[in-house]
């Protein structure tokens, strides 16, 4: 493993040296990365633990209503991290859920562990940093984490906020060949290593209990976790790449990968999947426009949250996109819609319409509507702040993907212009790059789509 994928956080208060401490286990505290496999921070606890001879503890704090996450992506993600409890114990390593607010629980089981050392997951978004603050105030042990979600670390990739995916891109390409290796196998640990005999967790109880918004429900037809990801990869190689480089901009095609509710919850790595799509040996558009996607524009999106801390936020977009939205703020809007009106998919437009009910029903909105979702919302809201404030909530509520780091990014590109150029002035959006029905009509068949979505397929 490269050495600097991990980073010991708090080097300074351990006044810059690691102690060799008597503690009597290793904690990797699981988080953005959940699974078992081609994991950076749990194949680098496994190898602390195993070098300084002590045992390796898995847990996972379940925090309700994580950034206002519903039903539908707490199911997702408690039936992938059944999986994870499922190979762990393969491996002869102990998984235990923890309950509420991070802060409390982690120091809590560090303690009664008796731990030496602890690892947990990189993650650029803020309430993950204010976690892991507010558990390095608590605790005296080393304390490590590791990216496991970019190819290359955040932090080695750049040192500052890029400006676009042309900055970043021959950064990435300079440190690939060096950081996309394959994977060392995770060690079995002795018997001894799985400690008492523990039923394992009520998944199902676990899922019918927790407190979360329950009227969004799971998306069906969708398989969760490891299994579910490994088989959605083998099907985007083996049916849909090849026309991802002509065809990934069609809303009625079935060429994107269909990855990113696994990459969110860390159920597969993006290394692996680069890896596998470069053991096939195709070389073609298809395969080179979703490694950019994969690797530099998700990268990207890392590097904009980690660096920018208003990225969620009007005050995150750069000078000249604040500049522009506020010199058009009192433009006319010919439409304006509330959030009601919006989350009922009841617009004017039956593009938009359809575009927010195919979120709705399928936990997935097309890429490509997902630009035209957001820029309309700008359009038809009285303000960029309400715009993102609305755009983040729809988001976040329906997509299995949401409150990712590639959806703050996403909404910012789109409402802000953030990476990207300045456009033609135009009402509302000033140089913000517009986009419309008509071309839409001119690149795929809207009235398809919209045939599709907002009809017998309306949900109640
Ligand atoms: P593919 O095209 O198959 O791409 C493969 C992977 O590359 C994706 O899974 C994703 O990890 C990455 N990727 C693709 N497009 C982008 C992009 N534009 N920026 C960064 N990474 C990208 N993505 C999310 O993961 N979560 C979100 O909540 C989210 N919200 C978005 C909101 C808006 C307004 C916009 C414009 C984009 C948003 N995206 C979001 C980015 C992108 O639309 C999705 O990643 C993509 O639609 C996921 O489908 P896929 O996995 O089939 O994509
Ligand atoms: N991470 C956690 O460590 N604990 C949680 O309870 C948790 C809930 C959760 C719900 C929905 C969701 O989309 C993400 C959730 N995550 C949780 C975090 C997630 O794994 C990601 O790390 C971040 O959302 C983005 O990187």
């Amino acid at each position: 493993m490269i050495p600097d994928r991990a980073r010991l956080l708090n080097r300074d208060k351990l006044s810059g040296r690691v102690p060799d401490i008597r503690g009597e286990c290793v904690v990797y505290w699981m988080s953005r990365e959940q699974r078992v496999n081609d994991n950076w921070g749990l194949i680098f606890a496994a190898n602390l633990a195993n070098e300084k001879g002590l045992r390796l503890k898995v847990v996972f704090c379940l925090a309700d209503g994580f950034l206002g996450a519903t039903l539908r992506q707490y199911d997702f993600m408690l039936r992938g991290l059944k999986q994870v409890e499922e190979g762990l114990r393969k491996k002869n390593i102990p998984f235990e859920l923890l309950n509420g607010d991070p802060v409390k629980a982690i120091p809590e089981f560090i303690d009664k562990s008796k731990a030496g050392y602890l690892v947990t997951d990189f993650d650029p978004l803020k309430i993950k940093r204010q976690w892991k603050k507010g558990v390095f105030e608590k605790i005296s042990i080393p304390f490590y984490d590791v990216d496991g979600h970019n190819v290359i670390p955040v932090w080695v990739t750049s040192q500052k906020e890029e400006f676009a995916a042309y900055t970043i891109r021959p950064k990435i390409l300079k440190l690939l060949p060096q950081y996309l290796d394959e994977y060392p196998e995770l060690p079995t640990f002795p018997e001894v290593n799985a400690g008492k005999k523990r039923a394992g967790t009520d998944w199902e109880g676990v899922i019918k209990d927790i407190k979360v918004n329950r009227d969004v429900k799971p998306v069906e037809g969708i398989e969760p976790g490891e299994d579910g990801a490994v088989k959605m990869l083998e099907e985007f190689i083996g049916k849909r790449m090849e026309c991802y480089g002509t065809e990934r901009n069609d809303p009625n095609k079935d060429c994107l990968s269909g990855l990113s509710p696994y990459l969110h919850f860390g159920q597969i790595s993006a290394q692996r999947i680069a890896l596998e799509v470069n053991k096939t040996g195709v070389n073609d558009e298809g395969s080179k426009g979703f490694l950019e996607e994969l690797i530099v524009r998700k990268e990207l999106a890392d590097n904009f949250c980690y660096y920018n801390k208003n990225y969620d936020s009007f005050e995150g977009f750069k000078d000249w996109g604040k500049e522009t939205l506020n010199k058009h703020r009192k433009d006319k809007r010919v439409f304006l819609y509330s959030r009601d009106e919006f989350e009922e998919a009841r617009t004017d437009d039956a593009l938009w319409n359809a575009a927010q009910n195919q979120m709705k029903i399928e936990g997935k909105m097309h890429s490509y509507m997902r630009m035209y979702w957001a820029k309309k919302i700008l359009e038809w809201t009285d303000s960029p702040e309400a715009a993102i404030e609305i755009a983040i909530y729809l988001n976040d509520k329906y997509e299995l993907d949401g409150r990712d780091p590639n959806g703050y990014c996403g909404i910012a590109w789109s409402i802000g212009g953030i990476h990207d150029r300045a456009w033609v002035e135009r009402e509302i959006f000033g140089k913000i790059r517009y986009m419309n029905y008509n071309g839409c009509a001119r690149k795929f068949d809207v009235k398809a789509f919209e045939k599709r979505y907002n009809l017998e397929n309306k949900p109640e």
